[in-house]
């Protein structure tokens, strides 16, 4: 295969990082954003590996594609990647590449301030405000969000047995609060929580079926949500997401938030209307909000929104070539 050649535009969603490509977007076969996904994941999975493994990307790199809509009423579409694959959603590569496209006047929205986005998980409605040519926020509200099962229990040769709550919010977490035998993230490092993350997320996924009530595409506990203390007085909870093999987000995760907001509706602790300031593990926020209710096959839903920043970091033009061994990444677990 000759050098192919990527334009990426990079930047961060409150500290995690986003590659917005803007040339080198492979043709996709499929009407919907979910077809899309589908072909991608079969077909050109290299050039997610290419550009979010090492030697290009690093163990949380993540980025996407912009598409044409399928309903001509939409602004556009947008394709995720990650380390961890072709995720349905994700929050902060939305914020991320949303910015970065308004910014560089890659995105032209219909009206200005307001977008319609087409995704694997669904639809995003998104507003954003623009001063001095900088997107200032953005808020997405997502897709329907709900609890999928409550106090599953798994053991942990670290920790003992836990109870994890399950949520989907644009993928599927494994809520672990803080219980006997986890105290809650502020006692532990990044590194424990990897350490710990992997075997738990596998034996969750052994035990129990993850699968989307109206879209069965979308299966398996791909994120593990860790819970505890705040740093800031004025955050309502804080989180650490361990996704892919070695990864905890620096973001507030916008999927993540949707999920947890959905667990604590579900159990009676938010209503709608009532607003949630997730704090990441690094201490950088979303602002969550329950807008709405619905249902999703039998169960109850909410419709959740995120709202947060993201900044630009710079231009990249990336190749991948076949004659260099690392061509498509590698990864160091
Ligand atoms: O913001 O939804 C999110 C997300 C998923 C994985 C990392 N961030």
């Amino acid at each position: 295969m000759p050098r192919i050649e990527f334009r990426c535009i990079d930047g961060h969603t409150c500290g995690s990082p986003v590659r917005l490509v803007v040339e080198g977007t492979p043709d996709l076969v499929g009407r919907t954003m979910a077809d899309k996904r589908q072909h991608f994941i079969k077909e050109f999975d290299w050039i997610r590996k290419g550009l979010m493994f090492e030697p290009r990307g690093h163990d949380l790199m993540s980025g996407g594609f912009l598409f044409a809509p399928a309903d001509s009423k939409n602004d556009l579409g947008i394709l995720f990647m990650e380390t961890s694959g072709c995720l349905p959603m994700c929050g902060h590569g939305t914020i991320g590449m949303i910015t970065l496209g308004i910014q560089e006047g890659v995105i032209i929205p219909k009206i200005p301030g307001h977008l319609t986005v087409e995704v694997p998980a669904g639809i995003l409605n998104i507003e954003y405000e623009e001063k001095d040519g900088k997107v200032t926020f953005v808020k997405i509200t997502n897709v329907a969000s709900f609890l999928h099962s409550e106090g599953l229990k798994v053991q942990s040769d670290a920790l003992g047995e836990l109870t994890i709550d399950v949520a989907y919010g644009g993928n599927f977490y494994g809520i672990i609060d803080p219980q006997k035998n986890f105290s809650g993230i502020q006692d532990l490092t990044a590194s424990q929580l990897i350490s710990m993350s992997g075997p738990i997320r596998k034996a969750m996924n052994n035990n129990f079926d993850f699968v989307h009530p109206e879209d069965p595409r979308i299966n398996g506990l791909s994120h593990i949500m860790w819970t505890g203390d705040t740093i800031s007085a004025e955050a309502t909870a804080r989180n650490a997401v361990f996704y892919g093999e070695k990864a905890i987000d620096r973001s507030p995760c916008g999927t993540g938030t949707s999920a947890r907001m959905a667990q604590w509706a579900a159990k009676g602790k938010m209503k709608v209307g009532d607003e949630f300031i997730h704090e990441s593990f690094i201490g950088s926020t979303f602002v969550g909000k329950v807008e709405a209710t619905e249902k999703v096959g039998e169960l109850d839903a909410i419709i959740p929104s995120i709202k947060g920043w993201a900044k630009l970091t710079g231009y990249n033009t990336i190749f991948i070539d076949d004659d260099d061994p690392y061509a498509h990444g590698f990864q160091v677990i």
